[in-house]
C-alpha cells in the first residue's frame, strides 16, 4: 500500500477528510485524483479506499480472469433493500445466475421492440407537458421531467404499472424514498456506523421508514399482477420473474427474491437514464452546433412520420454519439468495484491479494489525457465516430461497468434515451440560462441539479 499515494494532510484518526464533504465524494476523489494519479487511496475514518483511473491499470482490472465485480461500498450498503437482486448479489450467490438467466431474454431485440410502443406513450406523455409549458412561456426542470419519464418507463414496460407521474405536481414519493435511501447509502460509505447517530440523528428511522415504503409499493405491485394472472401474456420482466423457470434447471424465483428483483430494477432501471437525458439535454442546450447537427439527423432519418419506428431509433447515430459522449463527462453510475480472483500483482507493482478490491472512478477513466487527449474535458460526440472509437484502446469507455456483471440493461437505457432525445429535438430548440452553473448531485448517481432550460417550439413539419 505503501507505493500508493494518498492526501498529504492525513489526521490521525478521522484520515483524509480535510476539505472533503459527505455529499460530494465522487467529485471530491476526482480533483484529489488528479493531484494524485492513476493509483491512489483515501481514508475515511478507518476505511481505506484504494481509487483506480488511469486506462492501463483498469483494463487490467477489467480482466474477467483475474478481476470480478465486488460488492462493496455503496452497492453493499444498499443489501438491505436490493437482498440478492441482481445489483447486489454476490457473485457465489446462485439467485444472480439464476435470474440472470431468466431475465436476460427480457433484455433481447425481440423484447426491446415490444417496449418500444410502451417507451413511445411516455415519451408523448412527456412532450404534452413540455408543450404546455412552452405555451405559458414556463421553463422546465429537467432533471425532474426526466425522472418522470424514465420511472413511468421502467414502470410500465417492465411491470404494467403506471405511478401517475405526470399528473403530479412534485415527484412521486416512490423517488423521494428512493433518492433517501441512495443518500443514506452513500452517506454510510463515510460515516462509521456509530458515528451515524451522532452526526445525523434520526437518518436510520428516515431510512427505515424509505426502505419500507419501496417494499410496500414493490409488494402492490406484485400483488396486482398476482391477481390480474401472470399468465405470462404481458411478455415483460414482472411475468418473467413470477412465471418462467431456469432454461435448463427448472428452477423459479422465490417471492422473497422476486420483491428485491423489482425494486432493483425499477430503480436502477430508471435513476442513471434520467441523469444521462439531463446531461445530453444541458450539453445540446450549450452547443448549438451539436444540437442542429443532431436535429438534421432526427429530420433526415425519421422524416415526417409522427411515430417512429424501432429501427428508426437505431439509426440516429449521431443523437447515440451525444448520449456516449454526455456519458463520457458525467457517467451517471460513477464508479464500479473490482476484487480479485487470486493473488496478483496490479501494474506489475501493487500486490493485491486474493479478495482486495479497488474503485474504478469512471469519470476520471474517461477523461485520461492519454487516452482522450489534453482537450478530454471538451464535450465532442465526434469522439464516438467509428473511426475514433476504433482508434482507441478496449476498456476505456465503461459507462456501463465491465464483464459478466456489466449492466444487463444497456439497450434498455439506450434506445429509450435516443428515442426521447430524437422526440425532443425534433420538436423545440433549447436554451439555458447563460447564468447556470452545471452542479453535480451525489448519491451514489450522478444528477445535475437546478438545470432548467427554455423551451422554443419548432414548426412540426421541421
Ligand atoms: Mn444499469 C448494473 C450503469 C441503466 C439495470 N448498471 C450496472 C452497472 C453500471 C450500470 C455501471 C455495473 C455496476 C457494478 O459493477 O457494480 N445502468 C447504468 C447506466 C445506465 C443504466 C449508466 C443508464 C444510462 N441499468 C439501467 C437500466 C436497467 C439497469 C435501464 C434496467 C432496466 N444495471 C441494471 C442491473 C445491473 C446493472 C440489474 C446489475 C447487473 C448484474 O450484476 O447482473
Amino acid at each position: 500500500l505503501h507505493r500508493i499515494p494518498h492526501p498529504p494532510r492525513r489526521i490521525p484518526l478521522l484520515g483524509d477528510i480535510a476539505g472533503a464533504s459527505v455529499r460530494s465524494p465522487v467529485q471530491d476523489s476526482m480533483r484529489i485524483g488528479r493531484e494524485l494519479g492513476p493509483i491512489f487511496r483515501r481514508k475515511a475514518f478507518e476505511k481505506e479506499i484504494v481509487f483506480v483511473w488511469g486506462a492501463d491499470l483498469a483494463a487490467e482490472l477489467a480482466d474477467e480472469s483475474r478481476f470480478a465485480k465486488h460488492v462493496g461500498l455503496g452497492v453493499a450498503n444498499l443489501r438491505p433493500l436490493a437482498g440478492d437482486g441482481l445489483f447486489t448479489a454476490y457473485n457465489h450467490e446462485p439467485n444472480w445466475q439464476l435470474a440472470h438467466d431468466i431475465l436476460a431474454p427480457g433484455f433481447s431485440r425481440a423484447a426491446m421492440e415490444g417496449y418500444h410502443p410502451l417507451m413511445l406513450d411516455v415519451a408523448r406523455q412527456l412532450a404534452a407537458h413540455w408543450d404546455e409549458r412552452s405555451r405559458a412561456g414556463d421553463d422546465v426542470d429537467v432533471p425532474g421531467d426526466m425522472t418522470k419519464l424514465t420511472l413511468e418507463t421502467i414502470a410500465r414496460t417492465g411491470f404494467g404499472h403506471d405511478f401517475g407521474s405526470f399528473e403530479r405536481s412534485r415527484p412521486h414519493p416512490f423517488v423521494t424514498a428512493m433518492v433517501g435511501a441512495l443518500s443514506y447509502a452513500q452517506r454510510r460509505n463515510t460515516v462509521p456506523p456509530l458515528l451515524g447517530p451522532l452526526l445525523q440523528p434520526g437518518a436510520a428511522k428516515r431510512n427505515a421508514a424509505d426502505r419500507a415504503y419501496l417494499d410496500g409499493t414493490v409488494d402492490k405491485v406484485v400483488e396486482a399482477r398476482r391477481k390480474a394472472g401472470a399468465t405470462g401474456a404481458h411478455g415483460d420482466l414482472l411475468d418473467r420473474m413470477l412465471e418462467t423457470a431456469h432454461p435448463t434447471t427448472g428452477e423459479r424465483l422465490s417471492a422473497e427474491n422476486i420483491r428485491r428483483q423489482v425494486v432493483t430494477f425499477l430503480v436502477a432501471g430508471h435513476e442513471t437514464t434520467s441523469g444521462a437525458l439531463s446531461f445530453a439535454l444541458h450539453y445540446l442546450s450549450r452547443n448549438p452546433g451539436v444540437m442542429a447537427r443532431a436535429q438534421a439527423e432526427v429530420a433526415e432519418v425519421w422524416g415526417d412520420v409522427e411515430e417512429p419506428a424501432y429501427e428508426q431509433v437505431a439509426r440516429l447515430r449521431y443523437v447515440r454519439r451525444v448520449l456516449d459522449e454526455s456519458l463520457r463527462l458525467w457517467p451517471t453510475a460513477p464508479a464500479f468495484a473490482r476484487e480479485a480472483l487470486h493473488d496478483t500483482t496490479l501494474g506489475g507493482v501493487h500486490p493485491m491479494n486474493k479478495g482486495a478490491w479497488a474503485l474504478v472512478l469512471i469519470m476520471l477513466l474517461h477523461r485520461d489525457p492519454s487516452v482522450w487527449g489534453e482537450d478530454a474535458e471538451v464535450f465532442d460526440p465526434d469522439r464516438f465516430e467509428p473511426k475514433a472509437v476504433r482508434g482507441r484502446p478496449p476498456h476505456v469507455f465503461k459507462p456501463f461497468g465491465t464483464g459478466a456483471r456489466a449492466c444487463i440493461g444497456r439497450q434498455f437505457a439506450l434506445h429509450e434515451a435516443t428515442l426521447v432525445l430524437g422526440l425532443l429535438l425534433r420538436r423545440y430548440d433549447f436554451s439555458a440560462d447563460p447564468d447556470y452553473r452545471l452542479r453535480v448531485a451525489e448519491r451514489l448517481t450522478l444528477m445535475p441539479s437546478g438545470l432548467r432550460l427554455h423551451l422554443t417550439r419548432r414548426s412540426p413539419a421541421a
